[in-house]
């Protein structure tokens, strides 16, 4: 049965902006690391809003809170959501959409007069951006058991304080244990972060799966010396070991071919003078594909790379896995109801995987799992410029809206 229930578009831009005003930034953007003030803010705001919409609240022990409004089949559970903690350089809408756009759901059928024949819930977790404490979708991880609770916890961010620490700190470290409320279908609209929509002329992206991905930390030990008077044959220069590793993982990235992509977003270089040559770096190499096997090849050549030419330098190496996460395909039934519903509702859309990670990658083993994405406006994320016109959220929103219908209906 069709709905021509929808969305209030106004009432969703606004609650977008609204978050968006917690830890602002020049150019339009936001920063809310995991777990700072700024995270705390947004995370109140939010749960306030959950709370005024009459939802059941509750907080897990690594932060993730999820939002319950009860149906006849109060534990068949149809979860959405995503996470609001952003990058340095965040935008309005990377997580931001997928949580609020869940509200908006909730507020749009409770309006409507409808009965949940099954549960609805919304949630935000913790850290999906990894920036902070790795690894990223740290708290939909720990939620879905692919992370072990007290690993997370016990986690060192960039900073060197943990995620304990900091849980308390802001103080959401809840009662619940994770995976308190498992849900039977789960669904999450987002932004694509990418430009295959817009350079397509697509409104609605009917998401397939995520590509895999893997993220090192490297750690250069070289000998400090004085830039002046050290003969370059007698140099053993960690920073010169770091700037080969960045231009070989470019190359390979080349080499191998799209979708394989290869960066270098992380590089420290001690002691940081311009007439010191380094003698320690640490940076992170983030490599990604969709296929396991190349992404595997992709990770051996890497390392065999970073070994030769550190030995070379005389340098000495050091390797930390920060994540690896394999590809994950979305269920089919779930990625062709995102579709026909599109389609039903009069947008364009077509099927595409997803090129970052989300928290709903996490939840794809456990039960039938997709994702909708809207275009992002010059295919620019994790920038302050991060854009999404109106009627293209509102669009994502309604078909949001219609899958979760129809699950909270009991129909699918
Ligand atoms: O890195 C990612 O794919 C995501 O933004 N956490
Ligand atoms: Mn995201
Ligand atoms: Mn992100």
């Amino acid at each position: 049965m069709a709905s021509d229930v929808r969305i209030d578009g106004a009432r969703l831009m606004k609650r977008i902006f609204d978050l968006a005003k917690v830890g602002e930034i020049d150019g339009g953007g936001v920063c809310r690391l995991a777990l700072t003030d700024e995270d705390r803010a947004g995370r109140d705001l939010v749960v306030g809003w959950m709370r005024a919409l009459g939802l059941e609240v509750a907080v897990d022990a690594v932060g993730n809170a999820v939002g319950v409004w009860r149906g006849e089949r109060a534990d068949d559970v149809v979860m959405t959501g995503s996470h609001i903690d952003t990058v340095r350089t965040g935008g309005k809408y990377d997580g931001n959409l997928g949580v609020l756009a869940g509200l908006e759901v909730v507020e749009t059928l409770r309006a409507a007069g409808v009965r949940p024949v099954r549960s609805l819930a919304v949630a935000f977790f913790t850290n999906e951006e990894g920036s902070r404490f790795a690894p990223d979708m740290m708290g939909s991880a720990v939620y879905t058991g692919v992370l072990g609770l007290d690993e997370a916890l016990a986690t060192k961010g960039i900073d060197g304080t943990t995620v304990r620490e900091n849980l308390r700190r802001i103080g959401y470290e809840g009662e619940q244990a994770p995976g308190f409320v498992m849900p039977s279908r789960y669904v999450e609209l987002h932004v694509e972060q990418g430009p295959v929509l817009e350079r397509e002329g697509f409104v609605i992206g009917a998401v397939e799966g995520v590509q895999g991905i893997s993220w090192t930390e490297v750690t250069l030990g070289g000998t400090s010396n004085h830039a002046g008077t050290t003969p370059m044959s007698m140099r053993c220069d960690a920073g010169y070991v770091a700037a080969e590793i960045v231009t070989f993982v470019r190359r390979l990235a080349h080499e191998i071919g799209h979708p394989q992509v290869a960066t270098v977003g992380a590089l420290t270089l001690r002691p940081n003078l311009v007439n010191v040559v380094p003698n320690h770096a640490v940076m992170t190499v983030d490599l990604r594909h969709t296929d396991e096997a190349v992404l595997k090849e992709a990770e051996a050549r890497t390392f065999a790379f970073i070994e030769e030419v550190a030995a070379k330098e005389g340098a000495s190496v050091s390797r930390r896995t920060l994540a690896r996460f394999e590809p994950v395909a979305f269920a089919p039934e779930v990625v062709a109801r995102v579709e026909e519903t599109a389609k039903r509702l009069g947008h364009s859309v077509r099927r595409l995987p997803s090129g970052a990670g989300h928290d709903a990658q996490m939840f794809a083993p456990r039960c039938p799992t997709g994702m909708i994405f809207v275009p992002s406006q010059g295919g620019i994320s994790h920038n302050v410029k991060e854009h999404t016109a109106p009627a293209e959220i509102e669009a994502g929103a309604n078909v949001l809206l219609d899958v979760l219908h129809a699950y909270v209906r009991g129909e699918a």
